[in-house]
């Protein structure tokens, strides 16, 4: 499984091979099959009922990449997608890969503020939102964006459309009538710009090319005969709660499934009624959670035993689980293990995102790398490839599933790609004596909230322009249901004596609420740096 590279790098190879992948368009991946089955239910909103069948889903894409053209948007435009999970949310992401365009996801839980960074640095040209976060996206349009940027709006019947708005409705009866787009794109083109943090500072626009999520896709598909994976069939029935905006949601979760012909049922936010009412009325087979649905399956008494009557696959990834979580999720339903299969997923956005599954052995494993995805372990001290089980080190990984770059970011992409292709993962990882991965820390100071990304810098760069402060560091710290939570350390200006709420309310409508600080403040004379004035995380942990 280890072999040695040309620079004696120690390469763990992926039991299961490389994986072979078609060079096409991602949206045109995503409905290669529907042929087969027309006239299934492709999507389905859990909330209102609305479905698509593949065969309407498939032309609907089509048509919202015609009228997107023929509103003057051009070849690789940036097209901001600022919606909560429905179908037409879905349709919107393909729709903007079928028109040539790239789609940026925006977190629809983000203040104005924060949806105004993303517009501006990822040079969005049009925005796609839904009416009941519009008045909200609308400011941060009218803020940062021209005047005639369209303003494309999903009715979810709630809140209404901004004046000037464009009904979603409209891009699919308008396309109808207008010529296909002649398709000038190759698979080396970038289609999708999510945003992360990466392993320090701000959140970045990441270039994720077709060919990098189309790879990542085969990739899973072709290991998980060899993991025994519970397979996903054009019968199998997923609600989707995980945000499409983040990668799980979008490449492990919408994209895939949809091209092997699963019907997607939408949830557009975690309410407990909603999902138990979505368990309730459909036969699901597969679960897309992260850490904290695992631990609400487990503690509500909503959920009942038959809800996983149907249930092959329980998926959890973007942020450590512990084996005791699992075992008490099985112990409590008293459900056949062999049948209803847990699996860990690990992936980042830069890498699209799946680079290892579980094998089913081991709970608290994240399994090992998926076909076509190499790692190595890198000694953080010593800078060495590490080749024993056992002993930790950095993550890195290499394939055609990893990120052109960071937009308009030179630095940090050089800091975190290699030049022969590796990708650092800031995460810190050994490997036992079956090749089962295991991730002990993370290396890179990004704070994960529910699974979502909580970057220090942009909490840091909002304390420091409270007048009082003089300087501030955030880390993460564990917490029972979210995993981690924000914490600051606050060094005030001199004679100025604010309070811990003080702080909390100056932050409090400027970003989301997951990125609140619930670890609280503590007041510090000093914040500990290193001679370049990086600070040492570590050392305030
Ligand atoms: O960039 P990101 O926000 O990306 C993700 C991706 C989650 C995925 C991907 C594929 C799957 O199959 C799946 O189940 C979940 O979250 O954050 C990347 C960082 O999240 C942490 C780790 O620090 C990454 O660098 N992370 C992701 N998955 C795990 C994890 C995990 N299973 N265990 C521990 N940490």
């Amino acid at each position: 499984r280890i072999v040695t590279g040309s620079n004696n790098e120690k390469i763990i190879m992926s039991s299961c091979g490389d994986a072979s992948y078609p060079e096409t368009l991602i949206h045109e991946f995503v409905w290669n099959n529907s042929e087969n089955y027309p006239n299934h239910i492709a999507l389905e909103c859990g909330i209102n009922g609305k479905k698509y069948t593949f065969a309407q889903a498939k032309d609907a894409t089509s048509y919202i990449g015609r009228s997107l053209r023929n509103m003057g948007l051009k070849t690789g435009d940036v097209i901001a997608l600022v919606a909560p999970n429905f179908p037409d949310t879905i349709l919107s992401c393909l729709g903007i890969s079928s028109g040539g365009f790239i789609v940026t996801t925006i977190n629809p839980m983000y203040t104005a503020e924060e949806m105004m960074i993303q517009l501006l640095r990822a040079n969005a040209k049009a925005i796609i939102t839904s009416t009941s976060i519009a008045s909200t996206v609308f400011a941060a349009k009218r803020a940062c964006l021209s005047h005639e940027t369209p303003f494309i709006v999903i009715d979810d019947k709630i809140g209404s459309m901004p004046d000037g708005s464009i009904p979603f409705s409209d891009l699919i009866t308008r396309g109808k009538s207008l010529p296909p787009v002649n398709l000038n794109r190759t698979c080396d083109d970038i289609v999708a710009l999510p945003f992360s943090s990466g392993t320090t500072g701000l959140p970045k626009g990441v270039m994720l090319r077709h060919r990098n999520l189309v790879s990542n896709i085969m990739m899973v598909q072709t290991s998980i005969d060899v993991f025994q994976f519970p397979t996903s069939t054009f019968q199998d029935v997923i609600p989707a709660v995980l945000p499409f905006f983040h990668i799980y949601g979008m490449n492990a979760l919408m994209l895939p499934r949809l091209s092997f012909g699963a019907k997607i049922i939408t949830i557009p936010k975690f309410v407990p009624e909603t999902f138990i009412d979505v368990l309730d009325k459909n036969k699901v087979t597969a679960l897309f959670c992260v850490p904290p649905i695992i631990l609400f399956l487990t503690a509500s008494p909503l959920v009942k035993k038959q809800h996983f009557h149907h249930v092959h696959l329980i998926l959890c990834g973007a942020a450590p689980l512990a084996e005791t979580d699992v075992d008490r999720f099985y112990e409590k339903y008293n459900i056949d293990s062999q049948i209803c299969e847990f699996r860990q997923g690990y992936g980042l956005t830069e890498t699209s995102p799946v680079d290892f599954i579980g094998t089913g052995r081991k709970y608290s494993s994240i399994g090992q790398n998926i076909a076509s995805c190499q790692v190595r372990l890198v000694d953080v001290m010593t800078k060495k490839d590490i080749s024993t089980s056992g002993q930790t080190g950095e993550l890195w990984v290499k394939g055609p599933h990893v990120m052109k770059g960071y937009l308009n970011d030179e630095d940090a992409t050089k800091n975190t790609l290699t030049q022969d292709g590796w990708l650092k993962t800031g995460d810190i990882a050994y490997f036992d004596e079956d090749f089962d991965f295991y991730i002990t820390d993370r290396l890179k100071e990004l704070i994960k909230v529910k699974g979502f990304q909580v970057p220090p810098a942009e909490l840091e760069a909002l304390l420091r322009m409270h007048p009082d402060v003089e300087e501030a560091a955030v880390i993460g710290i564990p917490h029972e249901r979210y995993g981690e939570v924000p914490k600051a350390f606050i060094v005030v200006k001199e004679n100025k004596k604010p309070t811990e709420d003080d702080i909390k309310d100056f932050i409090k409508g400027k970003v989301s609420e997951y990125k609140q600080l619930r670890g609280g403040i503590t007041f510090v004379d000093n914040i500990p740096k290193n001679p370049s004035g990086k600070i040492l995380r570590a050392k305030m942990k």
